[in-house]
């Protein structure tokens, strides 16, 4: 019996083998979960509907959730799938590239809008779409990065975001909490993801973490799918409205330790 058994568990913001929500997906279905998948659109059709398959999933349905009318439809569909969902997970991030570089100051209104719809507003009207068929002792997850709470450079108007995004998992565990339903994110340490690519000074980071890093080592879309596991899982019942830190321990240094890099 895996801890997902007889748990329906719709995962947003696949795009490729490489995605967060991959890591999460390939842990659900190991511990018995019933998936279902959703895409931004068309062009990645092709890249999710193999993966769906590998995993035996036939629920794979597009959704762009800039759209109102999108959002709307999945849940009308999973409620005629599943009858009833467990588990939502919000894996998705946006914003233009512009506002990913140079001075956040510079960040435009269009642009400061954009990421806040597509990366903050977006689990809260997924969350509310949802709420009529989320089952008592259901989850919602999102994923984000610690850009949020100390200023990670270039990331800009996405940090701003996220932090808007970590207000918003607390005051829907509060808001959700009556229903027995938790909400929760992970802060992922920094990934080789299609988000994360061509992203100026992405390669750095990514090495200069592995260097700060307590255990020297970076983390994986693997390690975010075992934590989300847990969170979303009976688990973590009566664990609501946290941010988890899958990060290496990163977020508890103030500088690096000069005695030691990795040991090996
Ligand atoms: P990814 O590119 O695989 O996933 C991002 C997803 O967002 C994609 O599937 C993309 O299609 C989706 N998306 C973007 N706009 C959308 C829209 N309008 N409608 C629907 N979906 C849309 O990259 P990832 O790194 O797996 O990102 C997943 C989440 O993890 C994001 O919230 C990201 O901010 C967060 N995160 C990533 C890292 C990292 O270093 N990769 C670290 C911490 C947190
Ligand atoms: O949340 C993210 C990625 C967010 C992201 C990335 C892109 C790149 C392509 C959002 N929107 C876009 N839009 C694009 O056009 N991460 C945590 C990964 C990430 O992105 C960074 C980072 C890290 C880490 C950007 C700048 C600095 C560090």
């Amino acid at each position: 019996m895996g801890l997902l058994t007889g748990k329906n568990a719709l995962i947003f913001g696949l795009a490729n083998d490489k995605s967060i929500a991959w890591g999460i997906a390939q842990a659900f279905a190991r511990e018995g979960a019933q998936l279902g998948f959703s895409y931004a659109g068309e062009a990645l059709e092709k890249r999710v509907k193999p993966l769906a398959s590998h995993l035996g999933v036939d629920f794979v349905e597009q959704c762009n959730v800039a759209s109102d009318d999108q959002i709307a439809n999945v849940a009308d569909k999973a409620a005629k799938r599943f009858g009833q969902v467990d588990i939502i997970v919000h894996s998705i991030g946006f914003a233009n590239k512009d506002e990913l570089s140079g001075h956040f100051y510079n960040t435009s209104r269009a642009g400061f809008h954009l990421a806040m719809d597509i990366s903050v507003y977006s689990f809260v009207a997924l969350a509310r779409a949802f709420q009529p068929i989320m089952r008592k002792g259901g989850a919602l997850l999102t994923l984000t990065y610690f850009g949020a709470v100390k200023v990670a450079p270039n990331y800009n108007m996405m940090g701003v975001a996220k932090a808007a995004l970590e207000a918003s998992t607390r005051y829907m565990a509060s808001d959700f909490g009556p229903q027995g339903i938790r909400v929760n994110a992970i802060s992922a340490g920094p990934i080789r993801t299609l988000a994360a690519m061509g992203v100026s000074g992405f390669r750095d980071m990514y090495k200069n973490f592995a260097d700060m890093a307590p255990m020297r080592e970076n983390v994986t879309p693997e390690d975010c799918g075992n934590a989300a596991l847990y969170l979303c899982s009976d688990m973590a019942s009566h664990v609501t409205g946290e941010v988890l830190y899958v990060d290496s321990g990163y977020n508890i240094m103030a500088a690096a330790d000069p005695r030691e890099k990795k040991e090996g």
